[in-house]
């Protein structure tokens, strides 16, 4: 029998990456997608014959009771989330009800129809926000810096939670940025992509940002969703980070990708609006992902200069094709 897994945040970025992962590893996959007005599978069109599809919303434990019954996984990824940190801000509450509470309707659900699924829970290091040590371990305390920081980390202790109390196996991957040419499109490393690529095809003239100064550990989307499963395939259930240990500047990245448009008089095409900051940053994350390289021999592999190229040059074939069929 093939193994099954229920994803959450199907169409999102880690979720199209993951259940691709999951088919070439000969999985039956189940997908959860919410209802919208305009269906948003942009992401996993290519994948919509081979995994099935489910209707169902963190906020409502009766569609999520009903999809984990369905599909009966087992294993469980819950990627879902309100995973904007901006958004977080002006939307506290709605964050606190997809990206906390959600968690734990969702184990809930798990709890009373699946109970022998494992669970992997999209932790993040917005845990740590306000950080007393560099790089960040898996030891290193939370001190988050948003609503939605904060909603992490009450999902966090959820998972641990479950985990002791009913038993469950349930891990807490901690990951650092993962960026891609499938992220969506207000993200500072797409905006920037997106944007370097419509003032290289002279379709824009400048990018609107905010803090040049924050610093980011960058890496390569596709590769972390390798370590989502690693790590559901562990003897006991663990909480682990996922980081390439490089932190680079917001300026780093905007210059690089720049340069992959063979632009070097990048701050002529930036403006900086306020915005575009946030009422309190996050200012220097970079992760020692050590444990997940001795537990589960992960380690990144693609550098900062290669995810801006790999961006930036997707970015500029995409909206070439666009230009050509219209
Ligand atoms: P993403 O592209 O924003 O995807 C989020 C997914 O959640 C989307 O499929 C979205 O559906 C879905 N969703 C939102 N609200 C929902 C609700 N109420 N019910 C059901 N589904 C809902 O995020 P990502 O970058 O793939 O990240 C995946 C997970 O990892 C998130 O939990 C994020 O917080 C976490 N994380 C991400 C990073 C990173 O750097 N990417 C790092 C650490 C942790 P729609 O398409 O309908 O909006
Ligand atoms: O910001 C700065 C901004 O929105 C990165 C999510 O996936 O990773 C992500 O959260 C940095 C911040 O991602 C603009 O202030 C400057 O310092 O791309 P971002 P994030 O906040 O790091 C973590 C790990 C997650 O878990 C989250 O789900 O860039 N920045 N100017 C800007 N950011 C944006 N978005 N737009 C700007 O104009």
């Amino acid at each position: 029998m093939p193994k099954s897994a229920l994803v959450t945040g199907a169409t999102g970025q880690d979720g199209s990456f993951l259940m691709e992962f999951l088919l070439k590893q000969g999985y039956e996959v189940w997908g959860l997608v919410r209802r919208l007005s305009v269906p948003n599978l942009g992401n996993i069109q290519h994948l919509v014959d081979r995994v099935s599809l489910l209707d169902a919303d963190l906020i409502d434990q009766s569609s999520l009771n009903a999809a984990v019954r369905q599909a009966g996984p087992d294993e469980i990824y819950n990627l879902a989330a309100q995973s904007f940190v901006g958004t977080s801000f002006v939307q506290p509450v709605l964050t606190g009800e997809i990206t906390g509470l959600g968690v734990v309707r969702l184990l809930e659900a798990a709890r009373a129809y699946a109970p022998g699924a494992r669970v992997y829970q999209a932790s993040s290091s917005e845990m740590f926000g306000k950080v007393d040590r560099e790089p960040q371990d898996e030891s290193t305390p939370f001190h988050p810096r948003s609503p939605y920081g904060v909603a992490k980390v009450y999902a966090f202790w959820a998972c641990v939670n479950y985990r002791e109390a009913h038993g469950m196996f349930v891990s807490n991957g901690i990951l650092f940025n993962h960026e891609s040419e499938r992220r969506g499109l207000e993200f500072l490393t797409r905006k920037v992509s997106h944007g370097v690529a419509r003032i290289h095809l002279g379709l824009a003239k400048t990018i609107n940002l905010g803090n040049l100064d924050a610093k980011r550990d960058w890496g390569y989307a596709p590769e972390y969703v390798d370590l989502m499963w690693r790590m559901l395939q562990l003897k006991e259930p663990d909480d682990i980070i996922g980081a390439t240990g490089e932190s680079h500047s917001v300026r780093e990245f905007v210059e690089a990708a720049f340069r992959v448009a063979g632009i070097s008089d990048w701050e002529k095409h930036v403006t900086i609006d306020e915005k575009n900051f946030r009422p309190s940053e996050v200012y220097n994350l970079r992760g020692d992902a050590g444990k997940a390289k001795r537990r589960v021999g992960w380690e990144a592999k693609t550098r900062f200069k290669d995810l801006a190229r790999i961006m930036v040059e997707a970015d500029i074939k995409s909206l070439e094709a666009a230009r050509k069929s219209s």
